[in-house]
């Protein structure tokens, strides 16, 4: 039996991280399934991946607390990097990965969703980082995508108090970019995978691995990073149809297939 399952509708998947009893926490086997489903994404036919949890109170409500607890150094360092391997893996998974937040978002759940490139929530998530108040640090990369998001200030005040926040206070931040009534978060998020999905596949792979890849040096390198895969787009089908159709006034048909030709 696998915690996470994948449902693909048209080119969106959407992957759910089914552990409801728990509140969806993350147990190693959690983490090892969650790996294994972004693994058999294909991504020739997938151009928008949905990631939410199963049930209506919890997207992620942490690292698994019992689990955790008897970790020894070395399991604590190796349960870390399972985590932050497959967080990584996300952050960096070729296509756009949208985070549905449908309840609690804390600690791992709050970091989780930091890996995604776009969250939005519904009006009862909650968001915080409370391991300093279990005696640990944040494992999952919640020191480090927390300030790039909204700012190293409002970062330290979340991380060293271990104080929750709702999400009309997670739009303000900026640590979400909408909040809707719980019913309407799936459909939401589905309308923009959809709209996502349906534009130039290689040039929104091309955009995120941009935007990733170049926030990370400074504004010279930056704009390296930008030409190299703007020009990467040019001589693709996208490129070509995309610009042809606009010429010509008619709807341009993105390629299915992830060729750079
Ligand atoms: N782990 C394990 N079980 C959890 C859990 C968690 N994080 N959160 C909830 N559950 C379980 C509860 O134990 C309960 O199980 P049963 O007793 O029914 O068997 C069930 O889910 C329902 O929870 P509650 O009964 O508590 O539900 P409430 O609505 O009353 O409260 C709550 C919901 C989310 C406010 C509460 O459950 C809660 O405070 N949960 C813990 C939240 C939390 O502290 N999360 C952060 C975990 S720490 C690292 C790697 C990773 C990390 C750090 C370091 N390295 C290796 C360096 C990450 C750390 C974390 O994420």
């Amino acid at each position: 039996m696998s915690f996470v399952n994948t449902e693909v509708q048209g080119a969106v998947a959407i992957v759910t991280i089914d552990r409801p009893k728990a509140l969806n926490a993350l147990n190693p086997e959690v983490l090892a399934d969650l790996k294994a489903a972004f693994e058999a994404i294909d991504q020739n036919t997938v151009r928008c991946v949905i990631l939410t949890g199963a049930g209506e109170k919890s997207f992620v409500a942490g690292a698994d607390i019992g689990s955790m607890s008897t970790m020894t150094k070395a399991e604590g360092e190796a349960f870390g990097k399972l985590g932050n391997d497959i967080f990584r893996e996300i952050e960096t998974f070729p296509i756009p990965v949208i985070a549905a937040v449908n309840g609690f978002a804390l600690g791992g759940g709050n970091e989780l969703a930091m890996s995604c490139d776009i969250r939005i929530c519904s009006d009862t998530a909650v968001f915080g980082q409370p391991e300093v108040g279990l005696g640990i640090t944040p494992g999952f990369g919640g020191t480090q995508r927390l300030a790039r998001l909204v700012g190293m200030g409002y970062a330290k005040q979340m991380v060293y108090s271990a104080l929750n926040i709702d999400a009309a206070e997670a739009l303000r931040i900026g640590l979400v970019n909408a909040v809707y009534p719980q019913a309407e978060l799936m459909d939401a998020a589905m309308k923009l995978a959809t709209k996502i999905s349906r534009n130039a596949p290689i040039a929104v792979r091309n955009c995120k691995k941009a935007i990733n890849d170049g926030i990370q040096v400074n504004i010279d390198d930056a704009l390296v990073i930008e030409e190299k895969l703007f020009g990467d787009c040019f001589e693709t089908h996208d490129q070509r149809e995309g610009m042809a159709c606009f010429l010509s006034r008619e709807k341009p048909k993105p390629k299915a297939v992830f060729t750079n030709n």
